[in-house]
């Protein structure tokens, strides 16, 4: 069955278990707020609903209900490939399914249809400047190609609720197919002269992307499906995830909203960080020069970047209490493509030392590893040394979750969202008068 096909039986069955249960249920209490959690990042706040993915704080994402193990086992594979297809994370992202083969190759052969981007898009990113930040091009080259919104020609024209998920799903199909080739524009300008390569449509979607980055090797193919899949949704309050779902809950198009989640990817706190492990252990590395650091100079080393008031990256998170399912992945394929790789052991050898210092420094709610701990560090191996630009592997990854979700937002109807904020006096008069009322 088609994948649109496909996803107009699931919508109509989800869009009346939703309402059925939201009959029964609409005033059950699932989320109360502290003052500290309204201060605080709203962590841990329940009051958003994302359908492709769920974070459990001590077993790592689910994606439909399948573990990142699952998940690498049952997706297809490209031929004579071990890693899972992101064709394949897309449909079951979307559908909840797990797609067979023939659906994996019905979205490629959907985005081999959709896969041309407009010149101006590259004309654009050629007037910005060699030394800007690959994120801000790659969110740029977005927002610059919204003026082929399916969604927002429609919604112009007058269409009714019920169709907004399909031109929605029209500009995620559109947005998907291109973004590899867009994100792989920005790399050859900014690190490759401008020396662009075309596409290859008889590769998959993540080999594609590799080929135009300029990485023709079976083992990068490998890794950029592994890299595409794992960083595909983290559920939806994440900083990325949560601006995407936020600016189109305004029924700002496709292309709005994934530039602007890309704008939240690019903070050091969230998408950035990957770019920052690489540089901290690199510094590490140089900082000893030719000799390999022991455990003891790794636990010296963390320790003055903890007391120069700085935070050890690639460690922590705001869900997990565990290593990053993710890190776990990424560092079985290391294992088994580049187990001698220098900067995979010092990798390796910093999971051994740091959560004990993160234990012992008493601050970090989760001292294990986090996805950005490991994804550079085989970026790097095969020759993709540019760290800035590591984001956007992230970037075209998390668009897969994003995107999914966006289809499922127009599909439920899900409304302009409108938190309530308050000022200090009125949480000042709020707790007087809960203070009263207890006496
Ligand atoms: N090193 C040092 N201190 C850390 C730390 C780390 N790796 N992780 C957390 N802390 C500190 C926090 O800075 C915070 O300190 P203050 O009280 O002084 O503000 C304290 O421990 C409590 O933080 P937390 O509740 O454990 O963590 P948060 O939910 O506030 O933040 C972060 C989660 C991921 C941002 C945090 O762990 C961090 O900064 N880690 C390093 C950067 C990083 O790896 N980011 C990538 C996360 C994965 C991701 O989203 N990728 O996109």
């Amino acid at each position: 069955m088609a994948f649109k096909e496909k996803l107009r039986e699931k919508i109509l069955q989800r869009v009346e278990e939703t309402h059925d249960f939201r009959e029964k249920y609409d005033s059950v209490v699932i989320s109360e707020v502290t003052v500290k959690q309204a201060y605080g990042g709203m962590r841990g706040v329940r009051c958003m609903v994302w359908e492709g993915s769920y974070l459990d704080p001590f077993e790592g994402i689910r994606f439909r209900g399948y573990t990142i193990p699952e998940v690498r086992k049952l997706l297809p594979k490209a031929p004579g490939g071990h890693e899972p297809l992101p064709e394949g994370i897309l449909y079951l992202l979307a559908t909840g399914d797990l797609p067979t083969e023939q659906d994996v190759r019905e979205i490629q052969e959907e985005f081999k249809k959709r896969m041309e981007v407009p010149g101006y898009v590259f004309d654009m990113i050629r007037a910005l400047p060699r030394d800007s930040h690959p994120m801000t091009l790659f969110s740029l080259g977005i927002l610059a190609m919204r003026m082929d919104s399916k969604f927002a020609r429609a919604y112009a024209e007058g269409i009714s609720k019920a169709e907004y998920w399909e031109y929605m799903y029209e500009d995620v199909l559109d947005l998907l197919a291109r973004l590899p080739r867009v994100a792989a524009f920005v790399y050859r300008y900014l690190y490759r002269d401008d020396q662009q390569i075309e596409p290859d449509p008889s590769l998959d979607w993540a080999a594609n992307f590799a080929h135009m980055l300029g990485y023709d090797n079976p083992e990068v193919y490998e890794l950029m499906r592994l890299y595409l899949v794992l960083h595909s949704d983290h559920e939806g309050g994440n900083v990325s995830a949560h601006t995407g779902h936020l600016v189109a809950s305004a029924l700002s198009d496709a292309y709005y909203a994934l530039s602007a989640a890309m704008n939240g990817l690019a903070g050091p706190l969230h998408g950035l960080a990957n770019q920052e492990v690489l540089r901290w252990i690199l510094e590490l590395k140089k900082s000893f020069g030719d000799r390999m650091p022991t455990k003891a100079d790794l636990e010296r080393y963390a320790w003055d970047t903890l007391n120069a008031g700085r935070v050890i990256p690639g460690y922590g998170h705001a869900v997990l209490r565990r290593t990053d399912p993710r890190y776990t992945a990424f560092r079985e394929f290391a294992l088994k493509y580049m187990p001698d790789d220098e900067l995979f052991r010092i990798v390796s050898m910093l999971y051994e030392v740091i959560p004990n210092v993160l234990k012992q420094h008493g601050k970090a709610k989760n001292p294990w590893p986090n996805v950005d701990a490991h994804s550079g560090v085989l970026l790097y191996h095969y020759g993709i040394r540019e760290f800035p630009y590591y984001t956007v592997f992230f970037g075209v990854s998390r668009a897969i979750g994003i995107l999914s979700q966006l289809i499922w937002d127009r599909a439920l109807g899900l409304p302009i969202e409108r938190p309530k904020s308050v000022t200090l006096e009125w949480l000042k008069e709020y707790v007087k008068q809960k203070e009263q009322e207890a006496r």
